[in-house]
Formats: structure tokens, C-alpha cells, sequence
């Protein structure tokens, strides 16, 4: 049933002469599960076309920024306008503040934000920021969560760094390895001990609230409370590294649905609407240190760019404005990852799907990994031949085990109809 793809094929022998693999960004170039990328051509609501034509049901949606699906009309219209005055300034702008105040009003231990151009300079000012507020240089990551490509953070990553079973990325001097402990996802006993073995001279803890980068992992009962605690006892500050749960688990992020307040928070993703940002924000007395209030340097030519500024403000106000919107997302999420549980069952395929709201990870597992160990366990040439026999019956999915799916206001039960009926015969061809 394989597709017509030449057009792809094409253009991505192309691309290899000028780009490295062909690509922006490495998860992109199928590495993991073999085969030429697909070339999008456009995207529309839930569905996205190649440059041959073909036409799939999306589940990357940019691997989380579009909660809305593609070109929405109020986020096409909303940086139509923006461009038309102007794309850049290197200037004050309204639009800063006016996103910044949704943003404040919206994640609950948020009082001052400063935007970025990425969540990995989100995540690394952040860090900065904590070992100037706490003058202790260490920081505590857990293994297989990703919280972007800055050296000190490249320490057992997840994402692309664990989609290409990369070791700990060469060109990251050992002395900045240093500075980073890790810990195994949902072990409050391992990171007590380092905390114990490396008394006063943790900065921070940084966590992704529920784990999306070794695919879906969910924190275990009490242990993000568990990490506010230790963070307390040991004068550590708490990181949730929210870029793909902020407005995405629910408006307020992770934090606002159970209640544990971190100390700083990192956003990306939805809150650009697709076009290019970072955030990282919290208490006042913590982002006043930042330069010029204070003396933590940070910058950026295009931080707090309008155009993503309005892109970011029309999404944040299309979910604020919809009061259905998260159990809608939630229930599609539900139904998907329930018809993919019974597909491969009837199909005879072990296979673990781990779901919350409207991301997903169907893992090749008998049960849900617990950590970034036991989610490496899953048969990787199962899914790579699975995602393959998915693209060939209009299905786009992350290319890698170790991402979440993305579910989009766009999708309805239509979408997801098409994908279970694909996924039926896709997790025979995945049986092998
Ligand atoms: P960016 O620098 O890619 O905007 O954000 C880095 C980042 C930080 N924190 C979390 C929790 C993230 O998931 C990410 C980036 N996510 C990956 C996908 N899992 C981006 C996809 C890619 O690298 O191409």
C-alpha cells in the first residue's frame, strides 16, 4: 500500500548536499525508524500533505505547540497582522506584555515571565538563574527527560538524543557534565541521596512534570510533591520544565491540576502558537535578578518577537476562550489510545499505550515504564515497522519510540476512526 513518495525522496536528496541528514532538527530524518521523511507540502486543521500530494492525519502537530491544529484562522489572521506592521523591532512592544499577562494569569506560580526563542534557551536562562539566586552550581536531571540542547542538560537526554541512542553528546566538556547529576524518573530515594552526597551545592532540581521525551512517562503518586519537599530540606530550587505540558496537561500546566508550586517554570511550544519562543518565569523576588533589574545576564535579538507574540496570545485566547476544550481533548485522547489498546490485542501485539489528555505514547511493552530504563526496554524495530505501515495508510507519527503523540482541537472522532482502522493492520505488519 506504500504511497507514491518520490517527491519526498527528491527533496530530501536535496536537502542532505546543504543541511546535515537533511534536516533542522534530528528526530526529523527517521534515523530510528528507517526510510525517507515525508516533505510536508501544508498543513490543515488535523491533517498535513507531502509534497507528493499524499494526505495524513497528524499526530507530530510540531511535536506540541499546535494545540489547535494547523493554520487556525485566528493564528493565520493574528500574525498576518502582526507582520504587516512590522516583524521585528528590537524594541519594547505591547505584545509583550499582553502575552506576558496571560501567561501570569494562567500558570499559578508564574508573577514575572521573560521570553525566549526556544525552551532550550528557556531552560538553560532558568538554570542560570537558579545558581545565581542559590550560588550553588550543581543541578539534578532525571534520565530521559529533555529539557533541550544546552551542554550542561545533554547529560543522558531524552528526545533525539534517545531516539538515536546517542551517549552523552561529544563536544560537551566533562567539567560541564559535571555539573549535572542524574537521577532515574519517580526515584525520590535516588535523589535524596545525591542531594545527601552533595549537601548545599545543588542549585536546582529540573523535572518534566509528566515525563514526554523518553515517550509518555507519568509521575508517580506523590513524587512531585516528593521533589518540593526535598528541594525544601536541602535549599534547592524546583524547576518544572513545562514546554510541552504548560497549556497542554490543562491552562495552568501540571501545576495548576495538582498543586505542587516549583520555584521556576519553563514554557515553550503553545504559548508561541508555532512560531518560535521560550519562556521561564516565576516569583518576582527570582526573575528580578534578571538583567537589567538585576544582574543575571540574559538576551536575545528576537526575544518576545511580535509576530510570535501574536501567534502565542490568538492560541493562549482560542483555549481561554472555550471552556470544553481540555475534556474535549481529553476524550479524544481516551478514545484513541483505547481503539490502539484493542487493535494490537486483536492483533496479538504487546503493547502498552500511556495517555494523558491529549498526548500519548503507545509503548511495544507489557506495561507502562515507570523510568527512562525501563521505557529503552521497548521493541524499537516494532514500532519503526508499525510507524511505517502507519505512514502508508495516512497516519503521521513521531518517528521515535521516545515522543509523545499530539492530539489537536482540529482532531475529531473521525480522525481517530482513521487512525484505529490503519493501526489495525499497521500492528500486524508491526508483529513482524
Ligand atoms: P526547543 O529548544 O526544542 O524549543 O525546546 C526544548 C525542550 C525543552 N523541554 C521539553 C520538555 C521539550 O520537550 C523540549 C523539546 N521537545 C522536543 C520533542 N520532544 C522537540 C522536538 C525536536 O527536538 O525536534
Amino acid at each position: 500500500m506504500s504511497a507514491n513518495r518520490e517527491g519526498s525522496r527528491r527533496a530530501m536528496e536535496r536537502a542532505r548536499r546543504v543541511l546535515p541528514g537533511g534536516v533542522d532538527s534530528p528526530v526529523r530524518a527517521y534515523r530510528a525508524v528507517g526510510g525517507d521523511p515525508v516533505v510536508i507540502a501544508r498543513g490543515a486543521g488535523a491533517l498535513v500533505w507531502d509534497v507528493d500530494g499524499n494526505e495524513y492525519v497528524d499526530y507530530v502537530c510540531s511535536y506540541g505547540p499546535l494545540i489547535l491544529g494547523h493554520a487556525h484562522p485566528r493564528v493565520v489572521e493574528a500574525i498576518r497582522a502582526a507582520a504587516g506592521l512590522g516583524t521585528s523591532f528590537g524594541a519594547p512592544t505591547e505584545a509583550e506584555a499582553a502575552l506576558a499577562e496571560r501567561v501570569v494569569a494562567a500558570v499559578p506560580s508564574i508573577e514575572m515571565v521573560r521570553f525566549v526563542s526556544s525552551g532550550t534557551e528557556a531552560a538553560m536562562s532558568a538554570i542560570r538563574l537558579a545558581r545565581a539566586a542559590t550560588g550553588r552550581d550543581l543541578i539534578l536531571k532525571f534520565e530521559g527527560c529533555y529539557h533541550g540542547h544546552a551542554d550542561g542538560l545533554l547529560a543522558a537526554a531524552g528526545s533525539g538524543a534517545a531516539t538515536l541512542a546517542l551517549p552523552d553528546s561529544p563536544g560537551v566538556p566533562a567539567a560541564f557534565a559535571a555539573q549535572t547529576l542524574l537521577a532515574p524518573y519517580n526515584d525520590l530515594d535516588a535523589v535524596r541521596a545525591r542531594l545527601e552526597a552533595h549537601r548545599d551545592a545543588v542549585a536546582a532540581i529540573i523535572v518534566e512534570p509528566i515525563a514526554g521525551n523518553m515517550g509518555m512517562v507519568l509521575p508517580a503518586a506523590g513524587f512531585l510533591a516528593g521533589l518540593r519537599t526535598l528541594c525544601d530540606e536541602f535549599g534547592a530550587l524546583l524547576i518544572f520544565d513545562e514546554v510541552i505540558t504548560g497549556f497542554r496537561a490543562s491552562y495552568g500546566g501540571v501545576q495548576a491540576l495538582d498543586g505542587v508550586m516549583p520555584d521556576l517554570t519553563v514554557l515553550g511550544k503553545i504559548i508561541g502558537g508555532g512560531l518560535p519562543v521560550g519562556a521561564y518565569g516565576g516569583a518576582r523576588h527570582l526573575m528580578q535578578q534578571i538583567a537589567p533589574e538585576g544582574a543575571v545576564y540574559q538576551a536575545g535579538t528576537l526575544s518576545g518577537n511580535p509576530l510570535a507574540m501574536a501567534a502565542g496570545a490568538a492560541t493562549l485566547d482560542a483555549l481561554h476562550d472555550d471552556p470544553d476544550a481540555y475534556r474535549r481533548l481529553d476524550e479524544l485522547g481516551r478514545r484513541l489510545a483505547d481503539g490502539l489498546r484493542e487493535a494490537a490485542s486483536e492483533a496479538g501485539v504487546t503493547l502498552t499505550v500511556v495517555q494523558s489528555g491529549s498526548t500519548l505514547t503507545p509503548f511495544f511493552l507489557p506495561e507502562a515504564p515507570r523510568n527512562y530504563e525501563e521505557a529503552k526496554r521497548a521493541d524499537t524495530r516494532a514500532f519503526a515497522r508499525f510507524h511505517g505501515a502507519m505512514l502508508d495508510r495516512g497516519v503521521h507519527l513521531p518517528p521515535s519510540q521516545f515522543e509523545a503523540w499530539f492530539l489537536s482541537l482540529a482532531h475529531d472522532e473521525g480522525h481517530v476512526a482513521r487512525t484505529i482502522e490503519a493501526a489495525t493492520e499497521a500492528f500486524r505488519v508491526a508483529r513482524g
